[in-house]
């Protein structure tokens, strides 16, 4: 690149629109054979064993796909194995003294904390044994409320070691999340957390947990990891505590009465329960997404090594939190399954100063980054000289999860992180399907900065009209995926009719048992170039995307419509520079009262109490009316295009075509 200037650079890769891999990342990556994507096609489901060979299993499956009882698919039927024996024995012998998880408080005075595979095996072991003794037994649900401290992973792999499903609540969720998803399960166990830092700050969780267990309806027996010590003098319950009765065992004085405990691995059938995963959609509800033990850690495990291009030796980041999939597939069970060293950060990429991501890349070394768009383009706004100042030479390949990205962030993460010389995978999934489905694979495929890429191998998914006919190249369409694979959720929590209408009535023929017409449907629209890459475009039900997390409208229309004084809400997603998309509530109050600033702080509240701060309105807008069609239903592209300041186009449909102009000038009036 001699004599080319720094502007021309910039210059380049502005006006490039497909980049080849690097070869010096092609060199050593774990796909490299184009082949891959006809061998899958032509050996479809077969192909899926090579998935599950990368696992070590206690019996052998006899049958890759079960697809007699559509969509009830399973996977890999006949075969046991166990998730935590996946994740930590079989390594002991040759990784037993490397780093497992590297785990990085916020806090830059305290000390970091190191488990080798040999430790964090001992102390799920002793977890295990004491879980068991407090009554954990084999298919109890055990929820789990915590922030980005080592004992989440420990105590998850701890019940998978026992056959015990682990709930996980985002520690960010309200103390009222936690208590519809620990009724919804009946879980009557939590392990929870006195609390964490954020920002500087000692966050109290604790307390938000015991509230939350206010509204249990069961008993429960709880279990407090002490991560802030002196800082927070935590409650602990002895018996009562409204709704849940129960009592609460501190985690360390029960990991150390089991010290050197070891517990043999349960071995689970394939498709029985790893975990349930809560996540939003179109209804007030959250669904109890059911991942199983065979398919998913197959799933998880060849996607980390197919594209992540993990391997033994790297030390890999994923800065998800754990509470999301993104964390149990990206962070926990393909990273350890695949025996490598996994990164956990506590805090916030800006503290204390805005290049923390990049401080811990260059001190640990770091092979892989795989993060989120939201956060993109927060360090692109930052500006480029914080990564800069640090030396990212060891960065290998880099990642996107949770949202489109654009292609101006795309192109900023490879030249100012990857120093274009790491690959940059924009991978497409979701909760349901359990780990990636479409992105390229990273030693194979060019890279449209985007489009999140072509299908993986194996995988048969399109882009079609309303009637489920193949859209042109270039068209807008949705996004269905027409075989099964592994990684696939197996049904919604005790509510396969949900199940079935959710994502298949769509385009499916619900009466027929032949697989082939069935055809799972995400709700995201997309469009597909000539090459067969996809470009997704967003949800197209009602689910905001704010900084890659999934928040359902119906959700935050109730929770403020659950304020005093407010009588009908319409929440909608409108675009935002960072976030991705950001959270407005059109509001009419009771009585045609007028809604000032102490309504606002209370709507929200009353969002921050339901759900959480991710769920923060970013504006309310008091309105008489909401625009409505003659059918009486909520025209919500109308108050999407207010949102944005987008014109507002026809609205001669509605029942009440006056009040866009209200709402428009409220909006202009400062709401
Ligand atoms: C893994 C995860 C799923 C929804 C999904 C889609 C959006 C995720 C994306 C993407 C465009 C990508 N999404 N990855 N959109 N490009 N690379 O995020 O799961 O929280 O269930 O969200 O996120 O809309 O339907 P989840």
């Amino acid at each position: 690149m001699s004599g080319e200037t720094e502007h021309s650079i910039e210059a380049r890769i502005a006006d490039a629109d497909e980049f080849e891999p690097p070869a010096s990342f092609v060199e050593q990556a774990n796909v490299t054979d184009p082949e891959i994507y006809d061998d899958f096609e032509s050996e479809w489901p077969e192909c899926w064993e090579q998935a599950a060979d990368l696992l070590d299993w206690d019996t052998e499956y006899d049958t890759v796909l079960d697809d007699s009882n559509p969509p009830f698919f399973e996977w890999f039927t006949g075969g046991e194995l166990n998730a935590s024996y996946n994740a930590l024995d079989r390594h002991l012998d040759e990784r037993g003294d490397e780093a497992a998880i590297e785990w990085i408080g916020e806090p830059t005075d305290e000390a970091n904390r190191t488990y080798t595979y040999r430790e964090l095996h001992r102390e799920v072991n002793e977890f295990a044994a004491a879980l068991r003794d407090l009554g954990v037994g084999e298919d109890d649900v055990v929820t789990m409320y915590m922030p980005m401290v080592p004992e989440l992973p420990v105590a998850m792999l701890a019940c998978a070691r026992i056959g015990a499903p682990h709930s996980v609540v985002f520690a960010g969720f309200s103390a009222d999340a936690l208590a519809t998803r620990m009724n919804s399960a009946d879980s009557e166990y939590l392990v929870t957390c006195d609390g964490y830092y954020r920002r500087g700050d000692a966050l109290e969780h604790k307390a938000k947990a015991d509230d939350g267990l206010g509204g249990v309806d069961h008993d429960v027996t709880g279990v407090v990891v002490d991560r802030l010590g002196d800082a927070y003098d935590h409650p602990m319950r002895d018996g009562g505590n409204g709704g849940a009765t129960g009592s609460d065992h501190d985690y360390d004085a029960l990991v150390d009465d089991h010290a050197g405990a070891e517990v043999d691995p349960v071995s689970r059938d394939a498709e029985d329960m790893l975990f349930l995963m809560y996540t939003s959609g179109t209804t007030g509800q959250p669904k109890g997404v059911k991942h199983t033990t065979g398919g998913y850690l197959s799933w998880v495990t060849w996607t980390s090594q197919a594209v992540l291009d993990v391997k033994p030796e790297d030390t890999y980041w994923c800065s998800a939190d754990i509470g999301w999939i993104t964390g149990h597939s990206y962070i926990v069970y393909g990273p350890l399954s695949l025996g490598t060293t996994t990164v956990m950060y506590e805090g916030t990429p800006d503290y204390p100063e805005k290049d923390r991501m990049w401080d811990i890349v260059e001190e640990y070394e770091t092979t892989q980054l795989y993060t989120a768009p939201t956060a993109i383009r927060a360090f692109m706004k930052w500006g480029e000289r914080y990564p800069a100042e640090h030396d990212l030479s060891s960065l290998r390949l880099l990642g996107t999860v949770g949202e489109p990205i654009n292609p101006r962030a795309w192109k900023w993460y490879y030249e100012h992180v990857g120093d274009e010389s790491c690959p940059v995978v924009d991978t497409w999934w979701q909760t349901e399907t359990g780990g990636m489905m479409i992105t390229t694979l990273p030693g194979v495929k060019n890279m449209k900065p985007g489009a999140a890429g072509p299908p993986l191998p194996g995988m048969d998914v399109n882009v079609v009209d309303a009637v489920g006919d193949e859209v042109d190249a270039g068209e807008a369409g949705y996004l269905t995926v027409d075989k099964p694979w592994p990684g696939m959720l197996r049904t919604l929590y005790q509510n396969d009719e949900r199940y079935v209408q959710e994502y298949w009535a769509e385009y499916s023929d619900t009466d027929s048992d032949d697989p082939d017409d069935w055809t799972y449907f995400p709700e995201d629209g997309a469009k597909i170039d000539d090459d067969g890459y996809i470009t997704v475009l967003g949800r197209v039900d009602d689910v905001i995307n704010v900084s890659g997390h999934r928040l359902g409208t119906m959700e935050i229309e109730s929770a403020i419509v659950g304020v005093e004084g407010v009588a009908e809400a319409a929440v909608v997603g409108g675009n935002h520079p960072v976030k991705g998309e950001a959270v407005h509530a059109y509001v009419i109050t009771e009585d045609d009262a007028e809604g000032g600033s102490e309504l606002r702080g209370k709507i929200i509240e009353g969002v921050e109490d339901a759900i959480g701060p991710i769920a923060r309105p970013e504006s309310v807008v008091f309105t008489p009316e909401l625009p409505k069609t003659r059918s009486g239903k909520i025209m919500r592209r109308l108050l999407e295009d207010i949102a944005n300041g987008d014109d507002l186009g026809n609205t001669s449909t509605l029942r009440n075509p006056g009040i866009v102009e209200d709402i428009q000038a409220a909006v202009d009036a400062g709401g």
